[in-house]
């Protein structure tokens, strides 16, 4: 019987950790540090882009993506509420990194601070500096961002453009095919007004599938 092969040990731990997917709702895989891997969701393998879609962004090293981390860790500050991490942008300029799969994070997520899709606040009406930095490497492993008012449960494909759409930036390509330290990485930049009436938006990846596995997070302005 295949059970030999299966100890109820590791059955139990399948099991465990089945319940525990299931109940955060969270995407699932956590990257390695040094090894690039072919994804897949569900059955469902992630392809290459169609060949008509140009992926924006510039290159960049490896340096220079750490450097991007580094000082995007200095900018907003992450605040507590109960369990719950927020990270607020102060002032009338808000600079704002999204790290699409950071090395060593669940798959299909945003990282900002080293936080996981963190609800983010900013002010009503502040200039609001945003980057995208792709640090996610496979074939079709493009990432975006769309920021309105389109809430979850996504599906599939997100209508772009989202309800009251504030900004969108275009699909950016994955890092090279090297490892970690030697790859090149993807990088873009936009910016966009914020609302001068409060609100909750989301941030949104629209890569087909992504926001629906995971990759979004809340958007707040306030007062
Ligand atoms: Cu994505």
């Amino acid at each position: 019987m295949c059970t030999r092969f299966f100890p109820q040990s590791a059955l139990t731990l399948v099991a465990v950790s089945t319940i525990a997917i299931a109940m955060v709702g969270r995407p699932v895989a956590t990257r390695k540090m040094e090894e690039p891997s072919i994804k897949s969701m569900g059955n469902m393998k992630m392809g290459p882009m169609p060949a008509h879609i140009q992926p924006a962004g510039r290159l960049v090293s490896s340096q220079v993506a750490m450097r991007i981390i580094a000082s995007a860790d200095r900018e907003g500050k992450v605040v507590r509420h109960g369990r719950r991490k927020t990270l607020m942008f102060k002032g009338k300029l808000a600079k704002i990194s999204f790290i699409a799969v950071q090395p060593g994070f669940p798959d299909q997520t945003f990282e900002l601070h080293k936080l996981v899709d963190p609800t983010i606040t900013v002010h009503a009406g502040a200039r609001v500096k945003v980057l995208l930095l792709n640090m996610d490497y496979g074939p079709g492993m493009y990432h975006g961002l769309v920021i309105g008012k389109t809430a979850p449960p996504y599906h599939m494909m997100v209508a772009i453009p989202v309800k009251h759409q504030l900004m969108l930036m275009p699909l950016i390509a994955p890092r090279s095919a090297k490892s970690i330290r030697r790859a090149k990485y993807y990088v873009e930049q936009t910016s966009f007004t914020a609302p001068h009436a409060p609100g909750v938006y989301y941030y949104i990846c629209q890569m087909p599938m992504h926001a629906k596995a995971g990759m979004y997070g809340k958007f707040i302005v306030r007062k």
